[in-house]
C-alpha cells in the first residue's frame, strides 16, 4: 500500500503552553478527565499525536468531540495509524476495499467496532459480507462529510521550529525516501538508536514497553535522542493512563508532563522497601508454564527468561500447559507511609497499585 506523505509546517505562538496528547484511541471519559485536570488557558495549544480513535469504545464521539474543541481552541492533529481512512488524492472516501472490509468484517483493528462500524450502526447501514464498498461510500460520504473532511486535512507529520510531532516516528532517510504509512505506523521508534537535532514527539508504541523489569507508563523524556514518547497505554493496557506532555512555552525544554486514569486514588499507612528484580510481562512476549494453580494466585515460568513469579489465576489464558498471562508484574513499589497510590486492584494478598505512573504491589494498608 502506498500512502500520500502530507507534511506540515507550523508556527507555534511565543507564549502559552504547548500540550501533546496522544493515543486516545476513542476513550473520550479519559480524554475529558485529562483536560479537566489540564485546566486549559486561552492561550494553551492543544497537539493531538495521533490515534485518537479506534481499540476503545466511542471512536465516532471522540472524533467529534474533538472536532468541536478545535473550533473553541487553538488545536493541532497529526494522523495516527488508527485514523487512517484514506486511499489517494480523494479526501472524501474511506479508504482501499481491502483495508475498510477486512477491518468492518472482521474487527481487526481491535476491541470494539471502530469509527466507520460507528458510522454505519448511526446511519443503519447493514455490515455484510457482500458488502458494496461504493454504495458504503456513498453512504458515509453523503451522511459524514465533515468528519471525513476533518481527518483528511490532518498531516502525518507537524514541524515547528523546534518541535516535531508524528505519531509513530521519522523514517531513516528523508522526505523522497518515506511513505507516509511509516511515520504513522513505526514501531519501538525509541528503541532505533535515532538521533536529532529538533525535538520529536510521538505516541504509538506505549511506553511501558520500553522496560522489561518494571511497568511505567509516564513520557519517557531522552534528552540524547531528543526523543519524546509519551503514549501511557490508554486503552490498550488495563493500568494504563493517557499522558499529557506539557511544554511551557514554546522553544522550552523544561517539559513535565500529568495524565488521567480513573482509579481511586488513597495514601499508604506504612512504608515498605522496593523489589531489587522484577519483570513486567507484556502481550506479545506473555507466554508462561504454569508451575502451581491456584484459586486467586498461581505460580508460573515465564518461557523467554525462565523467571518464576506469582500471577492472578484470571490473567491465565489459553489451553492447558503452556499458556499466556494478561501484563502484569510482580514488582513491589518503594513507599514512604503517607504516599499517594492509585488503586487499580485490591486482592487477598495486597493492592496493585499505581505511584508516579509505575504499577506495582502495595502489601500494606490504606488509609
Ligand atoms: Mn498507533
Amino acid at each position: 500500500m502506498i500512502t500520500p506523505l502530507k507534511l506540515e509546517r507550523a508556527e507555534l505562538p511565543d507564549s502559552g503552553r504547548i500540550i501533546a496528547i496522544s493515543d486516545v484511541h476513542g476513550n473520550l471519559p479519559y480524554l475529558e478527565g485529562l483536560l479537566r485536570k489540564l485546566e486549559l488557558r486561552d492561550g494553551d495549544t492543544l497537539v493531538f499525536v495521533g490515534d485518537t480513535m479506534e481499540k476503545g469504545p466511542q471512536s465516532l464521539d471522540t472524533l467529534r468531540f474533538l472536532m468541536d474543541l478545535d473550533k473553541k481552541r487553538r488545536c493541532l492533529f497529526v494522523l495516527g495509524n488508527c485514523d487512517y481512512w484514506y486511499d489517494g488524492e480523494d479526501c472524501s472516501l474511506p479508504c482501499t476495499d481491502w483495508y475498510v472490509k477486512d477491518y468492518l468484517l472482521s474487527n481487526s483493528m481491535g476491541q470494539g467496532p471502530g469509527l466507520l462500524a460507528q458510522m454505519c450502526e448511526r446511519i443503519g447501514f447493514k455490515i455484510t459480507p457482500s458488502l458494496d464498498m461504493d454504495s458504503l461510500r456513498r453512504a458515509l460520504g453523503a451522511a459524514f462529510p465533515e468528519e471525513f473532511r476533518f481527518l483528511g486535512r490532518m498531516p502525518q507529520l507537524i514541524e515547528t521550529e523546534h518541535y516535531v510531532f508524528v505519531h509513530g516516528g521519522i523514517p531513516e532517510g528523508g522526505p523522497g525516501d518515506w511513505d507516509g504509512w511509516d511515520l504513522m505506523k513505526n514501531d519501538n521508534f525509541m528503541g532505533q538508536g535515532r538521533k536529532f537535532s529538533k525535538w520529536v514527539i510521538v505516541g504509538h508504541w506505549p511506553v511501558m514497553l520500553y522496560r522489561e523489569d518494571i511497568t511505567d507508563a509516564k513520557p519517557r523524556i531522552d534528552r540524547e535522542s531528543r526523543i519524546i514518547s509519551i503514549d501511557g497505554g490508554c486503552v490498550l493496557k488495563d493500568d494504563g493512563q493517557l499522558n499529557a506532555l506539557i511544554i511551557p512555552q514554546n522553544g522550552s525544554e523544561d517539559f513535565s508532563y500529568t495524565w488521567y486514569d480513573p482509579f481511586p486514588v488513597r495514601r499508604v499507612k506504612s512504608a515498605q522497601a522496593g523489589s531489587e528484580r522484577s519483570i513486567y510481562v507484556r502481550w506479545g512476549d506473555n507466554k508462561v508454564e504454569i508451575l502451581r494453580r491456584g484459586p486467586e494466585f498461581s505460580r508460573v515460568r515465564h518461557v523467554r527468561t525462565g523467571y518464576e513469579l506469582d500471577v492472578l489465576t484470571k490473567y491465565l489464558y489459553g489451553e492447558s500447559g503452556v499458556v499466556k498471562c494478561n501484563d502484569c508484574t510482580d514488582y513491589v513499589l518503594p513507599l514512604a507511609a503517607g504516599d499517594e497510590v492509585s488503586v487499580v486492584e485490591a486482592t487477598g494478598r495486597g493492592y496493585l497499585v499505581k505511584h508516579d505512573g509505575v504499577s506495582g504491589w502495595y502489601f500494606g494498608e490504606l488509609e
